[in-house]
């Protein structure tokens, strides 16, 4: 049995929601907190190679093909329970157009983590992966894990993926193979993710878990702020 199993019975994630069932959130929270962690996750790439799909996908489990584009940026979040400890995913799903750039680069900043996604259907935005890899070295941290997606591999591919995971590997990204469609490799993504983030080195201080604390609850009041930033709702 996990460490977290016997709260779920009252509290579970779902979605961009936080719920609370006997008791308040706050106070499981303060509890539990040291086992729980946010991770800011940013999705670039090209307009249309599929991120507000893939982000959609991991966190509501469906795929709605006809997605309008989107604006700016908005952000969804999901829970992944690891054995010892829980991450809370912040998935910032960006827009890909070239005068959103600077936004963009704004997001980037306190990242911990990014999905650089490019569609195998179309080579161009393959050939983009550089531009954007470009922009995460030089706005994101140093330590930023980043996983070059290629998306939608439920259709026949322009991109051998021998080619793409050589071009990661070079660059010092994972690379995975995904499809928002069928669900292949969706919630791996983010299992790979959460099992290389170093959450435990990165929270020893006092100071680090009072501000993480601080950040869960601002999770957990957050709910209808969360909701009005979500690009898909
Ligand atoms: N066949 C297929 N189509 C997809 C997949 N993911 C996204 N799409 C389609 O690609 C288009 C762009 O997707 P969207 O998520 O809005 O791209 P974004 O601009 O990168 O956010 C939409 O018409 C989706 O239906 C996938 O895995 N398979
Ligand atoms: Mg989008």
């Amino acid at each position: 049995m996990s460490r977290n199993e016997g709260s779920d019975k009252r509290h579970s994630v779902i979605g961009n929601r936080i719920r609370s069932g006997e008791t308040e959130s706050a106070k499981f929270y303060s509890s539990s907190f040291e086992n729980l962690f946010k991770v800011k996750v940013v999705v670039v790439g090209d307009v249309g190679v599929g991120k507000t799909c893939l982000a959609t996908r991991f966190v509501k489990g469906t795929f709605e093909p006809a997605y309008e584009l989107t604006i700016g940026a908005g952000f969804l979040c999901k829970a992944v329970e690891l054995p010892d400890y829980t991450i809370i995913f912040q998935i910032w799903d960006t827009a890909g157009q070239e005068r959103y750039r600077s936004l963009v680069s704004m997001y980037l900043r306190d990242a911990k983590a990014a999905l650089l996604v490019y569609d195998v259907t179309d080579l161009n935005s393959y050939i983009n992966v550089s531009e954007w890899l470009k922009q995460l070295r030089t706005y994101s941290p140093e330590d930023i894990k980043i996983i070059l997606v290629a998306a939608k591999c439920d259709l026949s591919s322009a991109v051998h993926p021998t080619t793409a995971n050589e071009y990661a590997t070079k660059n010092e990204m994972l690379f995975m193979e995904t499809s928002s469609k069928t669900g292949l490799n969706i919630d791996k993504l983010f299992t790979t993710l959460a099992s290389i983030m170093n959450v435990r080195r990165e929270a020893d201080t006092d100071s680090e878990l009072d501000q993480k604390k601080k950040n869960v609850l601002d999770i957990t009041n957050s709910d209808s702020h969360t909701k009005q930033q979500c690009c898909s709702s």
